[in-house]
């Protein structure tokens, strides 16, 4: 650790791994970074391991801390996201100015990054909430940055946040990280971003299922994920299968057949899919996500109910292939990206936040979980098209989907003939099969509720907009209720 009487060029709070790891990868691109944690001791450990050429300046007071800061102050919070997060900014109010930067880098919840960025607001205080994904890792070496809030404090913090965030593209230059937007948008389309995490190890444990049915070893489907690593597929999550199918135990038993099968979550997962519902936004590969992973965790419960309930009499998945297989990881992906950006397209409608979907693909290429080959593709598709109106109506991924679809229709008949549960793939096909349908089955529903409910419905040779209403049963009067939307 350099010591100077210097003021620091930004803070830091919060020095868990995360924290620390930030820390380490600003003060390697030539940040002077002061830092401060609730427990001192911590601080005092960190520091002294800094090398000599990195400024890392401990702090042991909120007042020291602030105090060690260049103006205007550009802090970085770094603590559990929750109420902690508004007990370091109540820590910290008193001894900021106007003018001064916020920046919560944890994985708070947007509508409380919303709230905090019009509190701080009030005070003049600038208050970015910026998602920043990659782990650990991806935190020392290179992370996938998406900051939104006070438009006006980018410009002051994109060098510092551009230098320590991973690079993409071609010549692996270009920042992975852009401004997102206004208000709580930045860790909006971080948590879109874990949604979309959720769905992608989904559909990889499935194949995962479908390729140890097919009667492939960990090490065979370490080849496997491992050529599926080199093409369409390749991604950062099927590089961390392969190797994790090639591990071995101590006694040289798989890793992968070690493990208990019973799969954690934090939340983000849940939060998409809540905020895709309160859209009116089938967001449902996620959805299918995160019930397998509470279904995994019913772990007595599904031994029970294996010695009670039947699968089928033959487990044979018939002619199905890796190649299938392939095709159906690849199509479930295609409609899971589709239904996360018809959500990012409507959220940034609905909150005015201006989403710039082909830069926000980009910054997704590298540093974060989900990196992988095909997000150029949704860049490119976002490129041409600014306002396309499904990603699935682009040119290329038309011709990819309807390429890759009847592998995975063959991967979901064969796995539903067996009994394997793909329910992932199952609800990538069954929204395609829905959404390529011109006139499906909501005839039905509209009568039903029309009948029980006098809830009105549209006529197919009338104009849209027109509501009828049947005295169905004869016992009705004209009285209506109009029709609900979701
Ligand atoms: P700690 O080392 O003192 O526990 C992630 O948990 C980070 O958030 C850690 O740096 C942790 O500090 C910090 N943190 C957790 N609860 C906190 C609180 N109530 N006040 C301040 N920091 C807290």
């Amino acid at each position: 650790m350099s010591s100077t009487t210097s003021t620091a060029d930004a803070g830091l709070i919060g020095l868990a791994v995360m924290g620390q790891n930030l820390v380490l990868n600003l003060a390697d691109n030539g940040y002077s970074i002061a830092v401060y944690n609730r427990t001192t001791a911590t601080t005092e450990e960190f520091v002294a391991r800094a090398t000599d050429d990195q400024d890392v300046r401990g702090t042991e007071t909120i007042e020291e801390f602030v105090a060690a800061l260049s103006r205007p102050r550009k802090i970085i919070l770094l603590v559990k996201a929750g109420e902690v997060v508004d007990k370091v900014i109540d820590q910290l109010l008193p001894h900021l100015e106007a003018d001064d930067i916020v920046i919560d880098g944890g994985n708070s919840l947007f509508t409380d990054t919303q709230r905090r960025f019009e509190a701080l607001a009030e005070q003049g205080i600038r208050y970015i909430g910026s998602g920043v994904s990659g782990g650990e890792e991806g935190a020392r070496n290179g992370p996938s940055i998406m900051p939104g809030g006070s438009a006006d404090a980018w410009p002051e913090v994109r060098d510092m946040l551009q230098a320590i965030s991973a690079k993409a593209g071609p010549n692996d230059d270009e920042p992975c990280c852009d401004w997102i937007g206004p208000g709580g948008s930045g860790h909006y389309v971080k948590m879109i971003h874990n949604g979309i995490e959720y769905g992608d190890m989904q559909v990889l444990a499935e194949a995962y299922l479908a390729l140890s049915a097919l009667g492939n070893s960990p090490a065979e489907m370490a080849t496997i994920f491992d050529g599926w690593n080199q093409g369409r597929l390749r991604s950062y999550l099927v590089e961390i299968t392969a190797e994790i199918m090639a591990a071995t135990d101590d006694d040289g038993t798989p890793m992968i057949d070690v493990i208990l099968d019973a799969a954690g979550q934090k939340g983000t997962g849940k939060w998409t899919v809540i905020s895709a519902m309160q859209l009116g936004q089938p967001m449902m590969l996620v959805a299918e996500a995160v019930g397998a992973r509470m279904v995994s965790s019913f772990v007595d419960v599904r031994k029970r109910a294996a010695e009670l309930l039947l699968g089928p009499e033959s487990v044979g998945l018939g002619d199905l292939s890796v190649a299938d297989v392939a095709d159906a990881v690849y199509a479930a992906k295609l409609i899971s990206y589709a239904q996360g950006f018809m959500v990012l397209a409507d959220a940034s409608a609905e909150n005015e936040w201006g989403l710039d979907l082909a830069s926000i693909a980009r910054m997704w290429r590298g540093g974060c979980i989900i990196r992988a080959a095909f997000l150029d593709d949704i860049a490119e598709a976002y490129g041409r098209d600014a306002n396309l109106v499904n990603l699935l109506f682009d040119p290329f991924f038309v011709d990819a989907v309807n390429a890759s679809i009847p592998g995975l229709r063959k991967t979901v008949l064969a796995a539903a003939g067996a009994g394997i549960p793909v329910p992932a793939y199952a609800s990538a096909l069954t929204f395609f099969d829905g959404f390529r349908t011109a006139r499906g089955s909501a005839n039905l529903i509209q009568a039903q509720r029309d009948y029980f409910g006098a809830h009105t419905y549209e006529r197919l040779d009338k104009p849209r907009g027109e509501w009828f209403h049947t005295d169905w049963a004869g016992t009705g009067g004209a009285a209506t209720s109009g029709s609900y939307s979701a």
